[in-house]
């Protein structure tokens, strides 16, 4: 009898000290994980037809309306043939720069044939950028 709750107990121990190393190595890859902005369905290279549909991707964030300011959340911009935002700049509103501020994750773009960059930018409800590090260019052929 002794034996068996000593066994028990070992056990027991065993299943406490698994579970602390399994939730330590969540959380630590947790902190590791940069948020991030991504295209889903384009990359580098990708030779379109106009209108194509975009779908915008982010990681570690999450996507709001615009209209309040609430860390780690924000909205997604396109930016046509133009550099990222700097950290804290509001984006622009222009032909170069679409604002998705209904907190869209897809649109289509119509544009004339020829090459493109095209920049995925992450900025707060007040449209001022989170900087390079929430952007992600990408250089397409539209024909
Ligand atoms: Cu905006």
């Amino acid at each position: 009898m002794k034996t068996f709750k000593s066994t028990k107990l070992i056990i027991l121990l065993f299943a406490i000290v698994i579970s602390a190393c399994q939730s330590n190595t969540q959380s630590n890859e947790k902190t590791v994980t940069e948020p991030s902005v991504f295209f889903k369905n384009i990359q580098t290279g990708d030779v379109l037809t106009s209108p194509f549909l975009v779908e915008m991707g982010v990681e570690g964030m999450a996507v709001e309306s615009a209209g309040m300011k609430n860390d780690l959340m924000g909205h997604h911009h396109i930016i046509i043939n133009s550099d990222f935002i700097i950290d804290g700049d509001v984006v622009p509103a222009d032909e170069k720069h679409i604002h998705f501020g209904a907190g869209q994750t897809d649109c289509q773009l119509d544009l004339v044939a020829g090459n493109y960059s095209l920049t995925l930018q992450f900025a707060d409800g007040f449209h001022q950028s989170y900087g390079e590090k929430m952007s992600k260019t990408i250089n397409v052929t539209v024909r």
